[in-house]
């Protein structure tokens, strides 16, 4: 590692003034809201489904798909691009659908009354109850699937945005961050290796959501 950081003292009250350098800085900022009216489109299935093509827009889509192909008819839904680098996830439509900005994002229109659901470990499990699929009943079967989608749900994430940050889109390239990050994935994939020498599916015997959390 050649680079090494700037001088750099910690305020003692961190204040935004300035953009943060790097790729996203359009996108990053430190307020939540809408930052501009935009409604979102509606089709005419019972599910709405606001996305993008991430990792974490993938797991939606791979349920859903696997809901189809196992014939829950109402499992059928529309797909919205949400173009993040555009900046589409603080238009006023989608914070009226998930408050925190971020894709993916479902509206279940299929009842008398919207329902709307964010956060990927919530939408999975949202869907797997309305269809009984891919989520255990029996307690200690469903105990495992779910510690394991919540592994990823607080693994993942952190992983995305530490190690991906610091090595590829930080406009420094700072050594101690690099390293803290890549030795906590490299111990994140040895969590899933070793699981997965153990066991067919990541929560047992049973393909569940999980597994679809888990995958991309
Ligand atoms: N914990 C969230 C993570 C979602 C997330 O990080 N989405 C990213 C794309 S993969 C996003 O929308 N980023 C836009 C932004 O940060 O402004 C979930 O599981 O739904």
């Amino acid at each position: 590692m050649t680079d090494t950081p700037p001088e750099y003292s910690p305020p003692e009250v961190w204040v935004w003034n300035k953009p943060s350098g790097g790729s996203f800085a359009n996108i990053n900022r430190p307020i939540a809201g809408p930052t501009h009216e935009n409604e979102l489109p509606v089709g005419r299935h019972p599910l709405q489904l606001y996305s993008l093509g991430t990792p974490n827009g993938v797991k939606v889509t791979i349920m859903l798909e696997e809901l189809l192909a196992r014939g829950h008819k109402g499992a059928e839904y529309d797909a919205w691009l949400i173009k993040i680098g555009d900046g589409d996830q603080f238009g006023s439509g989608f914070v009226a659908v998930n408050p925190n900005s971020k894709i993916p994002a479902l509206m279940d229109r299929s009842g008398p009354k919207p329902i709307r659901v964010f956060e990927t470990g919530a939408i999975l499990m949202f869907l797997a109850e309305k269809f009984g699929e891919f989520l255990p009943t029996e307690v200690s079967a469903r105990a495992e699937c779910l510690s394991w989608l919540f592994w990823q749900m607080g693994s993942a994430p952190y992983l995305g945005g530490g190690f991906g940050h610091f090595y590829a889109y930080a406009p420094i390239k700072i050594e101690y961050a690099i390293d803290r990050f890549a030795m906590e994935t490299e111990r994140q994939l040895d969590v899933l290796d070793r699981r997965l020498a153990e066991s067919e599916y990541i929560a047992g015997p049973a393909y569940t959501i999980a597994d679809i959390a888990i995958f991309p």
